[in-house]
């Protein structure tokens, strides 16, 4: 079992070997001298290796016996032992490394089964391994399955359906932002020449999945929602668009889960006069929490007890009992389907109203000249809460249209969700899954003497976006300007 005393959390890992290719070389040997002055065995993929402290590796994996390990050497190891650590992409705040059980393993292996993909189908990786998404649902779902795996180093929009074709890949993997970017390629004659039946993945918006299906045709998405360190999940059972899927009662009942009230502002759970969290409202949004129990345990971050505190939430419906906090703000509709909000903490509040950034950016996206959106909250001097501001890229060969921007943040957004300031950069910071990192951004704010990408500033009176000048800062910072 695992306790979470012991190392500081850069060696939370407590690797005791590593393993690289050649093109890392280079890497490694800078480091070396720490790896060894840890005890870290150091190997390369290679027949030979000519610096001291790198054993090569290659010649004794052809030597090795192709019989199952002996029982003996796995006799510790049981279904709840740490099977690896994912570390969490870090979009608010560093890498955790999460512990994933070979429970964990096991579950996430079936969902491609759950999908519909067989044995015939041909599974196309284009996301990093070292995130669940690729390494637990596509290769490990390949192995249980035993299909044929396209592997790619690395996503490529313009490559991707080219790949499909070469390879007859039938199904495909997406997370995120991906399938934005392939509909934001210019469109092609033959865009619906593929064998692709099946696209499985999360985070995919309702506007962009409409507009891939009209594009690339009848694939069947399976949308499905869960985190890595978290113990409830779910995946659409139904196809229909917008939704993560749809509230089970079997499932519920085997792995109970709620939405309980949540307070933006405080970040923390709304709670009733005994201390309790109330449960949401249908149609009303709120913070998914996961009960902790033997059949869903959450088992944390390595080596780092803290942050596995802070995802643990008791006395939520009863006193004394346990739940995995997600982080993550849902909304169940009257039929029972589940959408995805937001993220805990990408969600400001202004004007005493919740802003829910990933709406706000499809609004954004909206207009002709913006290719990709990241939106997040500023804090102004003298003002409660934050406003809202927006990070974006331009289509090639644009600019930044302001009356055009402008028409579509009022046409469909509230006054309190329009993004106030508008920044230009060349292209949006992501993490190695494609979510938008805001951290930095939040903390940069909106002086025009501090940042050096063109700013716009939404004015009512003009009736449209403007260049953000040191005049208007000055003037917004001195309350002349009423946001
Ligand atoms: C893809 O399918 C076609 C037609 O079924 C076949 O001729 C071709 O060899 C296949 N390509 C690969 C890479 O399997
Ligand atoms: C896991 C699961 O229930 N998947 C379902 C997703 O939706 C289709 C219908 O569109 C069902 O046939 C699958 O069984």
């Amino acid at each position: 079992m695992h306790t979470f005393e012991g190392p500081p959390p850069q060696r939370c890992a407590l690797v005791k070997a590593f393993l690289f290719l050649a093109e890392q070389q280079d890497a490694v040997e800078e480091i070396l001298p720490t790896l060894r002055e840890q005890g870290i065995s150091v190997y390369l993929l290679s027949d030979k290796c000519g610096v001291q402290g790198i054993n090569p590796l290659s010649d004794r994996i052809s030597k090795a016996s192709d019989e199952p390990l002996p029982r003996d050497l796995r006799a510790n190891i049981h279904i709840r032992s740490t099977a690896l650590y994912i570390y969490t992409s870090g979009t608010t705040g560093l890498p955790k490394a999460a512990v994933v059980t070979h429970e964990r393993v096991w579950a996430a292996s079936f969902l491609q089964a759950a999908s519909g993909v067989t044995s015939e189908d041909v599974f196309y990786i284009n996301l990093p391994l070292y995130h669940s998404a690729g390494f637990l649902i596509g290769l490990c779902g390949s192995i249980e399955r035993g299909n044929t795996v396209i592997l790619r180093r690395k996503f490529s929009a313009s490559q991707f359906w080219d790949d499909c074709r070469k390879h007859n890949v039938t199904v495909m993997q997406y997370i995120g932002e991906t399938l934005r970017y392939l509909c934001n390629m210019p469109k092609k004659e033959n865009e619906k020449n593929h064998k692709v039946r099946i696209a499985i993945g999360n985070g995919l918006r309702t506007d962009v999945w409409t507009e891939f299906l009209n594009r690339f045709g009848d694939i069947k998405i399976r949308e499905l929602y869960a985190a890595t360190e978290g113990n409830i999940g779910f995946i659409n059972y139904t196809s229909k668009i917008g939704a993560v899927g749809r509230v089970n009662f079997v499932h519920r009942f085997l792995f109970p889960y709620t939405l309980i009230k949540f307070d933006i502002e405080k970040e923390e759970p709304v709670r009733n006069s005994q201390g309790l969290c109330i449960e949401a409202a249908t149609g009303e949004t709120g913070l998914l929490v996961g009960k902790i129990t033997h059949r869903s345990p959450f088992v944390g971050y390595a080596g780092n007890k803290q942050q596995t505190e802070k995802k643990r939430l008791s006395d939520v419906l009863e006193k004394g009992d346990l739940y995995f906090n997600t982080g993550d703000l849902l909304r169940f509709d009257k039929d029972n389907f589940v959408y995805f909000q937001d993220r805990v903490g990408d969600t400001f509040r202004w004007k005493g109203e919740n802003v829910a950034t990933s709406e706000v950016a499809d609004i954004l996206t909206m207009a002709h000249c913006i290719l990709e959106a990241n939106v997040y909250g500023v804090k102004v001097d003298g003002h409660e809460g934050r406003i809202g501001m927006a990070a974006v890229t331009l289509k090639e060969g644009q600019d930044f249209d302001c009356s055009d921007t402008y028409s579509y943040v009022v046409k469909y957004l509230p006054a309190y969700a329009r993004p106030r300031f508008i920044r230009v950069q060349p292209c949006l910071e992501m993490t190695g899954t494609f979510k938008m990192k805001k951290v930095k951004l939040v903390e940069e704010g909106f002086n025009p003497s501090l940042i050096t990408d063109p700013l716009y500033f939404l004015d009512l009176e003009k009736k449209k976006y403007v260049l953000l000048t040191e005049d208007i800062y000055k003037a917004i910072t001195l309350k002349e300007i009423k946001l």
